[in-house]
């Protein structure tokens, strides 16, 4: 396939002023008729050029200019799209094209959705629709006329104003929508089919009073209160925190069951996978209602970055994608309220970054969070752009001050507002609010890898001073051999014996600051810290709140990590040496299982763990996350080599011997949070839930008889999805034979729902088995040929397939390589279906090097049959197989 690179960039050839889309909806065969107001753009060196448009998987039917229809050599078609040679004025391209959106299981472009028609065009979908100049710098007016039969498509949307609305003399009906706002292409949308909607005005800060709604199939409108009162949450915060408003007169959000990714935040009509944005007590749980809030809110933020502010070009995605993560991120915090609540959000955003970012950035898909070519850009919606991303932002805010930062902010929208740009605009902007030289920062755009930060320690007893001598480097990653060094914001707090802040001084300096925490910058790749004015050797705590995404090491001791978990004032580093304990545990009882030399699990972390948990001043919520077992996956990432055998028996260990040795405590807490009355996913009512199912998951692990029988109970009488999912999941990863039951019932009152069926899925593809019972491989496999599952449906396979190849290290490598047989049977499959989900499944062998020789073997083994069927593959498979293999 063909590889593009950034630096190949060049402005369109032609602009594209207008458009006006006239569609004929039928689920069979969509006709469309498209009129464009072309001329050559200006800021074009070539002379005279082609004018190319992109159009893959559609029929052209006619081309005429100014009214008159193209005669064959004319122009040309193939299956790229339409060259026209000639246009070098001003000129009224008329083009008809048909579609079926039946047949486009790829869910790019206008595809059905059950009885509906639902369009995404991010990244290059709207070649899909009808020939264009698929890109994001050529911003265009949209006019869209769409009509449909009354009975097929009662409901028609669009992007923008609903200008006309008749019925045409055949029984059908027309609509015309107009978007005031010029957008790239990839922001169309168009919905069409048996939908309803809950709405509500909504008053704005500057006086207008606004419509919002959420459209759905009719059996999930009592899934939508939480969406709609999500974005009028979202609406408000970003009038207070950032500023910004609104710009239309009605904003609609709908739901569907077919969808590739999250959420698409197209102009005005934001369309939503239904997992990410219906909810209510039965098939929601807490951390759904906190997803939708936040995806909710994501999308909402694009309107000013993303859609006001576009991309120049798909290398600058994370120029939208960072900012906005960063965004949704901060509204989720803010909508928790107090620091310590905010702390949890942060907690969670830092474990999914290290779990999924950093094995990325260690593997052959590692890349800048601006990367400098790809094959297919749909593989580039990435951790690393997004969540990495949104950490590069946060590091900026860091740096410069809440109140500098948003200073930039609100430059770079006053500037760039109906621009398609680069990330250079946000760099320029918070560097001219700031005044200050922001070049070296840039490294963190166009590096990939994790920087690896290591401290090591010197304490003078004579001067009471302390040295920290602190060096940065980041590994090879592929194409990028030598690195630079990162500007990396540095915050150093120091604790004495008795857990409290002392004051952080450099030697030189005379005046002892305020204790607390003192931020500093690390430039080079080594640095050094003389700090003076220290009654004793303090103990240090280091990138509080994860300044940077850096990998730490601190050369902490465990007794210190132990003192840290107990003690650090900052709830987050405290989170953060409690969960190195327990990474620390698994870690040596993984090793005791390689070397056969038996050892008990550290006392200190069991120590660590029972402090937490009888720790009178932290919330539950707290509690939850601190004494949160660290995925298996997250583990094995820093062994040499990967046996996720051992890892699994490694992590079991652990469990189990913090379990044991705080049986009663755990008992105890699980009864003594315990939430009555009607369900409400407050963040203190979510908090007492985590706490008393991770509480019954020890108690439980550790053999109790009263966690089963609790478990059990609440399994059948829970008024909410959390507490019944989570007594499901416990028994299904437990030997009991009750299981069997328990999920056969949860089979039958779950099998009318899309939502809930996915989540049953999940739980079989990532239970482990017992001896006797039959392997997961057998089960997942099963559970493809039955009838609710469809690889078609991208939900299924990432609850069920995904869920397998992901999150089940120890079923899925299994010793003869037959989990890996079977992840090259679904890639093929899916290959031919759905070429983005079956690039995103494809992901799951990346990092085969990593493992054992026997494993990694048999596993390079299934990347060759793949590879060896290069032919069939889509460019999206292509290019992952090919970086996995390279
Ligand atoms: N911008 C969309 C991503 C579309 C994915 C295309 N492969 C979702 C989001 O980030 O909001
Ligand atoms: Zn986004």
């Amino acid at each position: 396939a063909k590889t593009i690179y950034r630096g190949d960039y060049r402005a369109p050839t032609h602009l594209i002023d207008s458009i006006r889309l006239e569609f004929d909806l039928n689920a069979e065969e969509t006709l469309v008729k498209s009129t464009l107001e072309v001329r050559p753009n200006p800021e074009c060196t070539e002379k005279d050029p082609p004018l190319f448009l992109n159009g893959e998987d559609i029929t052209l039917r006619s081309v005429s200019i100014d009214g008159r229809e193209l005669k064959d050599g004319e122009y040309k078609v193939d299956s790229n799209g339409l060259t026209i040679p000639g246009i070098t004025s001003a000129q009224k391209l008329e083009i008809v094209n048909t579609f079926s959106p039946k047949a486009n299981t790829a869910l790019s472009g206008i595809y059905a959705s059950g009885v509906n028609l639902m369009s995404q065009c991010e990244a290059q979908g709207f070649r899909r629709i009808t020939f264009f100049e698929d890109r994001p710098d050529v911003l265009a007016r949209y006019t869209t006329v769409i009509r449909g039969a009354t009975e097929d498509f009662p409901v028609m949307l669009s992007n923008g104003n609903l200008t006309e609305e008749k019925s045409l003399e055949d029984g059908r009906r027309e609509v015309t929508y107009v978007d005031p706002f010029p957008k790239p292409c990839y922001l169309f949308a168009l919905v069409a089919g048996k939908l309803v909607s809950r709405a509500s005005k909504f008053d704005l800060k500057d006086g207008r009073t606004v419509d919002l709604s959420v459209w759905v199939d009719p059996q999930d409108l009592d899934k939508t209160e939480h969406t709609l009162e999500s974005l009028k949450r979202a609406i408000r915060w970003d009038e207070e925190r950032w500023g910004l408003e609104l710009d239309l007169k009605d904003f609609k959000i709908v739901a569907t069951n077919d969808f590739n990714f999250g959420a698409m935040e197209n102009k005005g009509l934001n369309i939503f996978n239904s997992r990410c944005a219906l909810a209510n007590p039965k098939v929601a749980t807490d951390s759904d209602y906190l997803r939708i809030e936040g995806v909710v809110g994501h999308e909402y933020f694009h309107n000013w970055t993303g859609d006001r502010v576009t991309l120049r070009d798909w290398f600058q995605l994370t120029l939208k994608e960072g900012l906005t993560v960063f965004r949704d991120q901060e509204f989720s915090a803010d909508m928790l309220g107090e620091p310590s609540a905010r702390a949890v959000q942060r907690i969670r955003d830092v474990s999914v970054l290290r779990a999924a970012q950093f094995m990325e950035d260690a593997g052959p898909m590692a890349h800048p969070i601006r990367p400098e070519s790809y094959q297919n850009i749909n593989n580039f919606y990435t951790s690393t752009v997004y969540e990495k991303g949104a950490e590069v932002i946060r590091m900026l805010q860091t740096l410069l001050g809440r109140e500098t930062f948003r200073k930039g902010f609100d430059l770079y929208i006053a500037r760039n507002d109906g621009h398609a740009v680069t990330c250079e605009a946000f760099i320029n902007a918070m560097a001219e609010a700031s005044g200050r030289d922001l070049s070296e920062f840039t490294n963190w755009y166009s590096q990939a890898g994790t920087p690896r930060v290591t401290v090591r320690r010197h304490w003078d007893e004579v001067n009471h001073r302390l040295t920290l001598n602190v060096r940065q480097s980041t590994p090879p990653t592929p194409g990028q051999s030598v690195k630079k060094p990162f500007l990396i914001p540095f915050p150093v707090a120091f604790l004495n014996s008795r857990g409290e802040e002392m004051p952080v001084q450099l030697a030189e300096e005379d005046e002892a600051p305020a204790p607390g925490t003192r931020m500093f910058e690390l430039t080079d790749e080594t640095a050094e810290f003389v700090f003076g004015g220290l009654e004793e050797e303090p103990v240090v705590s280091l990138n509080r709140g994860f300044a940077a995404p850096i990998i730490l090491d601190a050369g902490l001791s465990q007794e210190e990590l132990a003192f840290l978990a107990a003690n650090d004032p900052d709830p987050f580093n405290r989170w953060d040496a409690m969960n190195r304990l327990l990474i620390d545990a698994v870690h040596a009882q993984t090793r005791a299982r390689l070397l056969k030399t038996p050892e008990d699990v550290s006392p200190l972390v069991i120590s660590a763990a029972s402090k937490i948990l009888r720790d009178e001043n932290l919330s539950p919520a707290f509690k939850a996350v601190a004494l949160t077992m660290p995925g298996e996956k997250l583990v094995a990432e820093e062994d040499p080599l990967i046996d996720p055998h051992a890892v699994h028996a490694g992590w079991i260990a652990v469990r189990q011997a913090i379990g044991e040795k705080n049986i009663s405590a755990f008992l105890e807490t699980a009864q003594a949070n315990i939430v009555e009355g009607p369900y409400e996913p407050t963040p203190e009512k979510a908090g007492k839930r985590a706490l008393r199912n991770l509480a019954l998951g020890y108690a439980h692990a550790a053999g109790s008889p009263r966690a089963a029988i609790m478990i059990k109970d609440q399994f059948m009488t829970a008024n909410n999805l959390t507490d019944k999912l989570a007594a499901l999941h416990m028994m299904a990863n437990s030997q009991t034979p009750a299981k069997q039951d328990m999920e056969v019932d949860a089979l039958k009152a779950w099998y009318h729902e899309p939502l809930l069926i996915n989540k049953w899925l999940t739980i079989q593809a990532t239970a482990p088995s017992f001896p006797g019972e039959a392997r997961v491989l057998e089960r997942v496999r099963e559970l493809t040929r039955c009838p609710f599952f469809s690889l078609k449906n991208p939900n299924n396979v990432y609850a069920l397939l995904l869920g397998y190849f992901q999150q089940n290290p120890s079923e899925f490598h299994l010793a003869d390589g037959s989990g890996y047989a079977f992840w090259a049977e679904m890639v093929l499959e899916l290959n031919r279906i759905n070429p983005q989900v079956a690039a995103r499944v494809a992901r799951s062998l990346d990092n085969w090097r990593r493992y054992t020789p026997a494993l990694a073997e048999k596993m390079h083994a299934a990347l060759e049959s793949v590879e060896a069927k290069r032919s069939e593959l889509s460019p999206n498979v292509a290019e992952i197989i090919e970086k996995a293999l390279g």
